[in-house]
């Protein structure tokens, strides 16, 4: 060990909320019960391979600023493997549990799809090798269907049926790759499957080719044995103008129009949700309450900035109320809490990796602690449910069973007269909402 982060000497410990150490946990500690299971269970951290081992900080106004010792070699493959060192290192010194990966991020592309397929088998039997060597575990695959030219126009939604052909043959192989590594998901973001003006698209061709092509891999990822669960992770735009999977609703919505639902869950990141004028938290509830809410991408967004900043997660409010659904849901069976996001280029050390995902980490483990105590003492549960108590009158409850007719209820509303005009009591919510989110208790 030690080899690519040298300043890192020991596994990040906890040394609990009062501690001076930057390189300390102060509330994730992973064997702590919660709800009747060890923390870490909660919460399932992944890190992105893509943004955590291969972030150079470029941006459109400038290139690479972030230097690293495991991409020194000229040579792509020496390259891969160096990286998949690193990237074990990262997670084992983090003493978190998981990652995430895209094909293309493990392997380079080759000159033609078998040696593709080659580089990409190779990179795997190591992965395979470092698991089995560190305890690391893959939460979920994907396949990188968006970075090469000839996904420009799509991948699946492509109007050339031979870029379908080679976005079919890479899903097949990062499928071949998340089962072989054991990963309990597999994530479909669209990528580049929208369109940027409707003067040179058919949408409806293209939203038919898209449910095709998740039929044909669902199929082929339960032939060859997989048991884990499919997601789709929406997002509204970026990098087309209107992407096919603008947001839960949207994409729900889909599944059911095209019979998938019963294959897919979500996979919500909560810098998509704020691109798509939602909340976090809404986009979340959503889905629970659809029985589908998968995993999550918990990088954030910036509000002065209008696109996908992929950020580490450091806001509180944002992460207990995502925490307090998930909880109310008895948690994700098959995903995580994977970070999907990159340093600030400015941030340009390997040290910051750890400060970034340190942080990241310890918001979540106080998100998860202050909604675990709102769990447990019901107290915005109990006023959420109080709101709604006219509902339990015996009116109130014929109107629940549906059992009514505008007649009755009119005739009702007559005798009963003008309702009276309740407060919602928001301001006093957020001080109560506040009042757990700064608490000592749960310390
Ligand atoms: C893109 C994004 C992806 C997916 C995986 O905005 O979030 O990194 O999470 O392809
Ligand atoms: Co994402």
């Amino acid at each position: 060990m030690s080899a690519f982060f040298p300043e890192i000497k020991d596994r990040i410990a906890y040394e609990g909320p009062e501690s001076p150490n930057p390189l300390a946990y102060k509330y994730f500690s992973p064997d702590r019960e919660v709800g009747g299971k060890p923390m870490a269970e909660h919460l399932r951290f992944a890190v992105a391979y893509w943004h955590t081992m291969q972030g150079t900080g470029a941006d459109a106004f400038g290139g690479a600023v972030h230097k690293r010792t495991w991409r020194q070699s000229g040579d792509p493959l020496v390259t891969a493997e160096s990286t998949l060192d690193a990237l074990f290192e990262f997670i084992t010194k983090l003493g978190i549990s998981h990652y995430c990966f895209h094909d293309r991020d493990m392997a380079p592309e080759g000159a033609d799809i078998p040696e593709s397929n080659r580089n990409l088998e190779r990179l795997v039997r190591r992965a395979e090798q470092l698991q089995k060597d560190s305890g690391v575990k893959l939460l979920w695959g994907t396949a990188n269907l968006f970075s090469h030219p000839r996904y420009t126009h799509g991948a699946a939604t492509n109007p050339d049926p031979l870029v379908f052909a080679h976005a079919a043959a890479q899903v097949r192989r990062a499928l071949d790759a998340t089962v072989a590594l054991g990963g309990t998901g597999y994530v479909f973001w669209g990528g580049r499957e929208g369109y940027s003006s409707l003067l040179n698209t058919d949408m409806k061709r293209e939203r038919e080719q898209l449910a095709r092509f998740l039929r044909a891999s669902v199929e082929y990822g339960r032939r060859i044995g997989f048991k884990g669960m499919f997601f789709i992770e929406p997002k509204p735009m970026e990098p087309t103008t209107h992407q096919y999977d603008f947001d839960a609703a949207t994409t729900l919505n889909f599944l059911r129009e095209f019979g998938l639902i019963d294959d897919f869950m979500l996979n919500l990141e909560a810098n998509h949700a704020t691109l798509a004028g939602h909340s976090f938290e809404h986009e979340i509830l959503t889905a629970s309450l659809a029985g589908k809410l998968g995993s999550l991408d918990i990088n954030r967004g910036n509000p002065q900035l209008g696109w996908d900043t992929d950020q580490f997660p450091t806001d509180m409010h944002t992460a207990t109320l995502a925490m307090w659904v998930l909880l109310k849901q008895g948690g994700l069976q098959y995903g995580g809490l994977n970070f999907d996001a990159k340093l600030r280029r400015g941030s340009v050390d390997g040290q910051d990796l750890f400060h970034a995902h340190i942080g990241g980490i310890d918001t979540f483990a106080r998100a998860l602690l202050v909604a675990d105590r709102l769990v447990r003492t019901q107290a915005l549960d109990s006023l959420i449910e109080k709101r709604y108590a006219g509902y339990d009158s015996p009116m109130g409850r014929k109107i629940q069973s549906g059992e009514f007719d505008l007649p009755e209820l009119e005739a009702w509303a007559v005798q009963s007269g003008e309702p009276t005009l309740q407060s919602g009591r928001e301001e006093a919510l957020e001080n109560l909402f506040n009042q757990y989110l700064y608490s000592s208790t749960i310390e």
